[in-house]
Parts: structure tokens; sequence; C-alpha cells
């Protein structure tokens, strides 16, 4: 018996991969492109494991071809990728670098002679090195520098786009980036921090009033967050619940849904800053009506307060001597989940993706979502065949799609799902040794290899529907 049964999509459903720019593009010097954070960061000595950068990535730059053919063959009805900023304007300025926009042009065109819609991130974190230099996302300047970068592209592909993702995960971005310091840039200032918080919200609603402006009018607009699924130890935990969702949820989600920072996140980071960068109108600017919201999901985490007693535990993944993301958090404890673990450590538990779906729906009704990103790594090997056997990630993936099922069943209006990822590929600050790619590429040679996720993807997407658990995925 099948531990759990066939479950099909609503006939509409929109089934996708994705990847981002400097994850996979490489030609990091090539055709006019200026250097990124993400450049500057990977080539400093101690940032990312084995000294991995992005300078040649999966080479897709120069293979576009190549992955349009493996997107055709997985038959998926949308893409979603990213535009490399100081690819396109090269330092962050108004200079339209024309060799640049002509990669994306012909991605985009190429999508669409294949039936698949392309869905366009603008900002996966590749800042311009020289927009950093002046101040990087705690500098006011950076949201308006954004808005106008938003505002080129809704002109130049516009007519063909008609998916736009505002930020990926503006949480990485302010707290990994200005907080812990683990992603570019790589600093380590609370007050920063939250300053770049607000700088990211401010964009976010200025590029979304760009794109109005200059894209297609029936195209949808939407910003992807990592929204944290937070649980207490116990009943007793509710304070420390409270506070982790705040900083990671409501941060976002109050500017940029509701016109409003929360009281209680302005209150509880009192002692690092006064907020002062939030001028009049920003809320309101920041607040703009959006067609969806993007949710990526990983992980729920698990938190409880802690009273100084005890030895505190730090299990939320950044506890290996950097500073913590968490600000004015020092008395929540992230506790170990158990398991099974991903490659990354994050723990495998898809009841969290349903009970965020629900919250969703009932905080937000009219918003459809969409599951912009999901996927696991695991430590793949490719067998003598040239076969990647990952049952593991299969088993996530259709666990994963189960829960959303679920939580279309109950009433979430979740319009479409987006494997992380396409294909192996740079993973920030891991490098290269973290596989989350349904496609295997060979470090060496860069050859691409169908995983057996991949095949299984494909029937998925042919069918709508997720096969039960004892579903072989075989290749043909
Ligand atoms: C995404 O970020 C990125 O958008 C994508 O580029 C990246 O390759 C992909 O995911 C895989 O990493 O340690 O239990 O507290 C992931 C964001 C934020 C998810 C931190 C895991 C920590 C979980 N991550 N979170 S835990």
């Amino acid at each position: 018996m099948p531990t759990t049964p066939a479950r099909a999509f609503p006939e509409n459903f929109l089934w996708g991969t994705a990847t981002a720019a400097y994850q996979v593009e490489g030609a990091a010097a090539e055709d006019g492109r200026g250097p990124s954070i993400w450049d500057t960061f990977s080539h400093t000595p101690g940032r990312v494991d084995d000294g991995d950068t992005g300078d040649v990535a999966c080479d897709h730059y120069h293979r576009l071809e190549e992955d349009l053919g493996i997107l055709d063959r997985l038959g998926v009805g949308a893409y979603r990728f990213s535009i490399s900023w100081p690819r396109v304007l090269p330092g962050g300025g108004d200079r339209l670098n024309q060799r640049g926009l002509d990669f994306y042009s012909r991605l985009v065109d190429g999508l669409l002679e294949r039936g698949i819609a392309p869905v366009a991130t603008l900002y996966h974190w590749d800042l311009p090195q020289e927009l950093e230099d002046a101040g990087g996302w705690p500098h006011r300047d950076t949201a308006l520098r954004f808005a106008e970068y938003a505002h080129r592209m809704g002109e130049t592909l516009g007519d063909r786009v008609h998916t736009w993702i505002t930020l990926n995960e503006p949480w990485c971005s302010a707290y990994l980036g200005y907080a812990s310091g683990v992603h570019a840039p790589g600093r380590t200032d609370p007050a920063d921090a939250l300053a770049a918080v607000h700088h990211l919200n401010l964009g976010h609603g200025l590029s979304v009033q760009a794109l109005r402006a200059t894209a297609a009018p029936q195209a949808r607009v939407a910003v992807t967050l990592n929204l944290h699924h937070v649980r207490g130890v116990s009943e007793r935990d509710a304070e420390a619940v409270r506070r982790i969702d705040a900083l990671a949820n409501r941060a976002f989600l109050g500017p940029m849904l509701d016109g409003a920072y929360p009281r209680d996140l302005i209150e509880d980071t009192a002692s690092v800053t006064d907020w002062a960068f939030v001028r009049d109108s920003d809320e309101a600017t920041a607040c703009q009506p959006l067609d969806l919201l993007g949710v990526n999901y990983y992980n729920p985490v698990l938190v409880r307060g802690w009273d100084g007693t005890t030895r505190r535990e730090t299990a939320d993944g950044h506890a290996d001597g950097s500073a913590s993301p968490w600000i004015a958090c020092e008395d929540v404890e992230f506790v170990q989940q158990p398991g099974p673990y991903t490659e990354m450590g994050w723990n495998i538990d898809e009841t969290g993706l349903t009970e965020l779906l629900l919250r969703l729906r009932d905080d937000h009704p009219a918003l459809p979502l969409m599951i912009t990103e999901n996927g696991a790594a695991f430590a793949d090997v490719r067998d003598g065949d040239g076969r990647v056997r990952d049952v593991r990630r299969v088993d996530y993936l259709r666990r994963h799609l189960t829960a959303v099922a679920d939580a279309i069943d109950a009433g979430a209006d979740v319009r479409g799902y987006f494997v992380w990822s396409l294909m192996d590929n740079f993973e920030w600050a891991r490098g290269y040794a973290k596989r989350f790619g349904i496609v295997y590429v060979d470090r060496e040679t860069l050859d691409r290899t169908w995983k057996d996720s991949a095949h299984w993807y494909r029937d998925v997407v042919a069918t709508g529907t997720v096969p039960d658990a004892s579903s072989p995925s075989l290749p043909e």
C-alpha cells in the first residue's frame, strides 16, 4: 500500500523550475558585465566553502540553448530566472549594457518559442558593487536606483515577460548580508541590517510602481519572501515565536501588504535603532497592490524563550561562531529539530508548508500564492551507468507537493510551484558542494545529466498529478 495516495492539481496550475543569475550564469566579466557584491565576496578568501566563486558557475550564459532544451523536455509551463543587475546596468547607473540585455532577450524569446512562461526576478542578491561602495541597502539611494533598474527592465522586456518578481528573499539580503555577514556584502551591523530591511521594502514598492508604468497591462507583479514557519517548543514559548515572526515575516509582510511596520517589531528593536530612516510616506509606498505572493519554503523553525540559566542552543544554522542574523533576540533559543535532514542540515518537515499556506490564506485571503522555491540538497552521485538515483529528493518533492495539495484542498489559493533548482549550482556561501538540482552538473565538464527526480518531475508536470509513493521514477 502506498503511504500517500496520488494527488491531482488544478487544471491551470503552473509547474516550473527556478534558478538565479549568479548561481548559474558564469561569464562574470563578459560582454560588459560589472561586478556585484557576490563577485567581491566570493573572491574574498574564507567567505565561501572551498574558495568557490560564480566566475563560471554552470556556464549557463554560454549554454543557453542546451538549457532551454532541458526545460522544453521537462515540459514545464514556466521558468523562474533572475536578471543580473550589473549585467544590464553595470555600476548600477543608467547606462544600459545592450549585450547584457541581449542575453535575457534571447532567454525570454527562447522560452516563449517553447511555450514556457518567463518569470523574471529583478533582484536575487547581486547588487552592483558600486552601489554597495556608496552604502548598499542600508542607504536610501539604493532603493531609488533599484526602481530605475525596474523601470528599464519593464521598458525593455515588459512586452514579453508577464510575471515579475521584485525581490527574492529580502530577509537574506538584509540579515545575512548586513547582520550575520555570511552572505555578501558580509557586514555585521544590526542597525544597518534594519535600515536594509526598510530600503528593501521601499525599493520593492517603488519597483512595483515602475513595472506597472512600463510592463504590459496584463503583467502580474509579485515579491518572493522566505517566510519562516515558526513553532514554539511549548505554549510558554509564545513570546519567542512572536519575536521571530516579527523579525522574519511581519518586517516585510507588514509594510508590503498592510502598509505599516508592526508596532511590536519597532519596540523589540528599539535598543538597536529608532527607525528614523522610515519617512512619512514610505510605508504607503512599500504597500502596492500585488497580483501574487511568492513563497520560498525549505523547513520550519523551532524556538523557545531562553532564561539565561542553561547553555543556549543556537540551532539556527548560523551558530558556527558567526554573528546572529536574529537582531535583539538574545533571549530566544533556536532548538534542534528532529530529522531526517538534508545535506544543508535542514530538517525535512512538509507540515510546516501546509501550515504556512493556511496562515497566509487566513491573513490575506484575496492574495494568490505561488511556491517560487522548494527543494533540497543531497549528496548525489552519478553511477557507472550514468544515472543519478536521487530517491531522497523525489521523496522530498513528493511530500512537499502533497503538502501544497493539502493546503489547496483547505482553501489556500496556490497557483503554481517551482522546484529549486533546475540544476546543481553555486549554493552561495556553501559553494558547489551542495547540490539542489534535479539536473546534475559535472563540475569538471559542466555536462548536464538528468537525475531520477527530473524524470519524476517531468511526469508530474505532464499529468498534473503527484503519483503515490510506490510509483517508481525511472528514466525511459
Ligand atoms: C534560497 O534561500 C535562495 O533563494 C536560493 O538562491 C538558494 O540557492 C536556495 O534557497 C537554497 O539555499 O537553519 O533551520 O534556520 C534559502 C534561504 C534561509 C533557507 C535560512 C534556510 C535557514 C533554516 N534559507 N534558512 S535553519
